[in-house]
C-alpha cells in the first residue's frame, strides 16, 4: 500500500537547513584542527606559536582552548543537530511539526557560538574546554556556551513535538529505530546538561559578572562531570545510530537485531550520567565509596558498547557473506572497502576497539591513578571522539553533503584516502600519547621547553608530531572535499542522486517488545538511578559549598 507518508520527499528548504548546520560544523572543524598539530609540534620541540604571534594567536593555552572548544564542542554539536534533523524528517517521512522552533534553536546556537568565540580569540577565555574553576573567563564565554546548549535543547523540543504528532497518527507502529535513537540521545543530553547549566548559572557566570567573590572548585568539577561524561555519549551515539541503522545497508546487508540496537540505546540513557566521578578519582573532596559506585557503573555503561560491537559486526558479517565473503575472518575483505562512506565507519570502529579498551582501563580506580592527568588521556579521547565519532562523521558527510546539496561527491577516491590517512595518523599519534602517558608525560602542559623531559620521551614525542602532521593532511583533504562538493557547479542529473540510507532489520521491528519502544519506564529508571548515585553527594557538596576560591584569569 502506498500511503502519502511513504512517498514523502524532503524539501529543498529542509535540506538547506540541515546544510547550514553542516557548514558551521565543518568551518569549526577546519579552524579548530589547525591548532591540534601545533601542540604536537610544540611538544616535540618545534614551537610554531611564534609565527602566530603577530595575529594574536601565539599562546599555547589559547590554542588549546580553540582546539578543544571548536573540535570537541562545536563541530560535534552542530553536526549532530543537523544530522538528527534529517533523521527525524526522513525517518518519520514527514516535515518538522514546528520548523520555526527548530530554526530558532539553530540561530540561538549560532549567536552563542559567536558570543563565545570573541573572548576565546581575544584571550579572555583561555580556560580550555573543561573551564574548571577557579579559572575565570569572560562572562560572554559562559553565556555563549549556555546559548549553544539552550539552542540544542530547543531543536530537541522540535524533534519531540514532531514525534508526538507521528505517534498520534501511528499509535500501534514501532517507531523507526533511527528516530528512536536520535530522540534517546537528545533526551539523555537534556538531562545531562543540567549539570553545567547549574554550574554556569550559580557559580561561573555570577563570578564572571562580579556578583560573587569566588567559586567552589570541587562543586564546579562535580557539576561539570555530571555533564562531561554523558557529553561523550552525546558525541558517540549519533555514530552508533549510523553504525546500526545505516551502515548495514551501506555495506549491502541488514541490521542483525533491531531489539539489541534499541536495548543498547536505552542502556545508554540509563547509565551515561551516573558515572561522572570516574573523572574525579583523584579529587580529594569526593568520598571513596562514591568513586567506587561510579567505577562499577562505568563498567555497566561499557556493556552497551560491547553489545554494539557484537551486533554491528554480526550485521557486517552478514553483508560480507552475502557479497561472497568466506572464512573465519576472510569475509572482512569482502566488505565494500572501496566505498568511502563504508570504509570511514569501519576504520572508525577499529580505532574505537582500542579506544574502548583504554576507557575500561581508565575506569579502574587504581589504574586511573597512574594515567590521570597524563598524555594517556588525550591519547584515549583521540581514539574516541576524534576517531570513532569524527571519522564516522566524515563517512556520514560523504553521503549527507551530496544529499542536502544535490551535488555528487567530489573525487570519491580522495575520500578513501582521507579515511586511511586519518586511520594511520591516529594509530601513530594515539599510540605515542598512550606510551608518553605511561612514562609520566603530563597533559595540558607546554612540554617543549620543560627542563624535566627525559631523553626516553623524545622518540615518542617525535612520533606524536608525525602522527599530528598526518592527521592535519587528512582533515585538510576532508575539508577540501566537503567544500568542493558543496560549492561545485555540477549537479545530479535526472534519476541520479543519493538515497537516504535506512538499514532493514532481519526481524520485523514490529516484533520488538513494546517496552523497548516506550520512554516512560526508562525515564523513570534513569531519574531514580541518578538520584541514588549522585543525589547524596550533590546534597553534601551543595550544603558545604563555599564560594571563596578567588577567580584566576589566565
Ligand atoms: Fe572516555 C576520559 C572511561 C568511552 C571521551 N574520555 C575521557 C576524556 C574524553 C573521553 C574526552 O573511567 C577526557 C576528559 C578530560 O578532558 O579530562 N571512556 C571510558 C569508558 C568508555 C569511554 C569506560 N570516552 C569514551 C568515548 C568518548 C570518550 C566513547 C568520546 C566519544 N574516559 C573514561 C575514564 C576517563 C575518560 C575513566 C577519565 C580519565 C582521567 O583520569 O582523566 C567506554 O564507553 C568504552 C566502551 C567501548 C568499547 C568498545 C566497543 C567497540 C566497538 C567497535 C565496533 C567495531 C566496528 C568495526 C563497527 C567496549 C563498538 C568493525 C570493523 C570491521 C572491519 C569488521
Ligand atoms: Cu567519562
Amino acid at each position: 500500500m502506498l500511503t502519502q507518508e511513504s512517498v514523502y520527499e524532503v524539501t529543498q528548504q529542509d535540506r538547506r537547513f540541515v546544510g547550514a548546520h553542516l557548514l558551521v560544523a565543518i568551518a569549526a572543524l577546519s579552524v579548530g584542527s589547525l591548532f591540534g598539530p601545533l601542540q604536537a609540534f610544540e611538544w616535540s620541540g618545534l614551537d610554531l606559536y611564534g609565527l602566530l604571534e603577530p595575529i594574536g594567536l601565539g599562546d599555547y593555552y589559547k590554542g588549546l582552548t580553540i582546539h578543544g572548544v571548536l573540535n570537541a564542542l562545536v563541530w560535534t554539536t552542530f553536526f549532530i543537530t543537523g544530522f538528527f534533523t534529517l533523521v527525524m524528517i526522513a525517518g518519520l517521512k514527514r516535515p518538522l511539526r514546528y520548523p520555526g522552533l527548530n530554526r530558532a534553536g539553530f540561530y540561538t546556537m549560532v549567536v552563542g557560538l559567536v558570543m563565545a568565540a570573541i573572548p576565546i580569540l581575544t584571550g579572555a577565555a583561555s580556560v580550555l574546554y573543561t573551564f574548571y574553576p577557579p579559572l575565570q573567563a569572560s562572562w560572554a564565554f559562559y553565556l555563549g556556551l549556555t546559548l549553544v546548549v539552550v539552542g540544542s535543547w530547543i531543536e530537541g523540543y522540535g524533534f519531540y513535538l514532531t514525534m508526538a504528532e507521528w505517534r498520534r497518527d501511528n499509535p500501534h507502529t514501532r517507531s523507526p529505530f533511527i528516530v528512536l535513537a536520535a530522540l534517546i540521545t537528545m533526551v539523555m543530553w537534556q538531562i545531562a546538561t543540567l549539570g553545567i547549566a547549574v554550574e554556569i548559572l550559580t557559580m561561573l557566570l555570577p563570578a564572571a559578572l562580579g556578583l560573587i567573590d569566588g567559586t567552589d572548585p570541587e562543586l564546579g568539577r562535580t557539576l561539570f562531570w555530571f555533564t562531561g561524561h554523558p557529553l561523550v555519549y552525546f558525541w558517540l551515539l549519533p555514530a552508533y545510530l549510523s553504525w546500526y541503522g545505516m551502515l548495514p545497508k551501506q555495506a549491502g546487508g541488514k541490521l542483525f537485531s533491531d531489539t539489541l540496537a534499541r536495548l543498547a540505546f536505552w542502556l545508554f540513557l540509563l547509565l551515561s550520567i551516573p558515572v561522572g566521578f570516574h573523572h574525579q578519582f583523584a579529587d580529594p573532596g569526593v568520598p571513596v565509596g562514591w568513586k567506587y559506585i561510579h567505577s562499577i557503573l562505568t563498567y555497566g555503561v561499557a556493556f552497551p558498547s560491547m553489545l554494539t560491537l557484537f551486533t554491528v559486526v554480526a550485521s557486517l558479517e552478514y553483508a560480507a557473506r552475502k557479497r561472497g565473503g568466506q572464512g573465519l575472518l576472510g569475509w572482512i575483505r569482502a566488505l565494500p572497502w572501496g566505498n568511502p562512506v563504508v570504509s570511514a565507519q569501519l576504520l572508525a570502529g577499529i580505532l574505537f576497539m582500542f579506544g574502548g579498551i583504554g576507557g575500561i582501563t581508565n575506569a579502574s580506580y587504581s589504574v586511573n591513578l597512574v594515567i590521570h592527568n597524563t598524555a594517556w588521556v588525550p591519547g584515549h579521547f583521540h581514539l574516541t571522539v576524534a576517531s570513532a565519532v569524527t571519522l564516522s562523521f566524515f563517512g556520514i558527510s560523504y553521503w549527507l553533503i551530496p544529499y542536502v546539496t544535490g551535488k555528487p561527491l567530489w573525487k570519491e577516491k580522495w575520500a578513501t584516502v582521507v579515511n586511511w590517512t586519518w586511520f594511520v595518523g591516529m594509530m601513530i599519534f594515539s599510540n605515542a600519547m598512550h606510551v608518553l602517558g605511561l612514562l609520566g608525560a603530563p597533559r595540558r602542559t607546554e612540554l617543549g621547553q620543560a627542563p624535566y623531559v627525559p631523553d626516553e620521551w623524545s622518540g615518542h614525542l617525535f612520533r606524536m608530531s608525525v602522527g599530528g602532521a598526518i592527521l592535519l593532511v587528512g582533515v585538510a583533504l576532508f575539508v577540501v572535499i566537503a567544500a568542493r562538493t558543496a560549492f561545485q557547479k555540477e549537479r545530479f542529473g535526472p534519476g541520479e542522486g543519493v538515497e537516504f540510507p535506512i538499514a532493514v532489520s532481519m526481524r520485523d521491528p514490529q516484533l520488538t517488545p513494546l517496552w523497548l519502544d516506550r520512554f516512560k519506564p526508562w525515564l523513570i529508571a534513569t531519574v531514580v538511578l541518578i538520584v541514588v548515585a549522585y543525589g547524596p553527594q550533590l546534597f553534601e557538596q551543595f550544603s558545604n559549598a563555599s564560594f571563596n576560591s578567588p577567580p584566576i584569569s589566565p
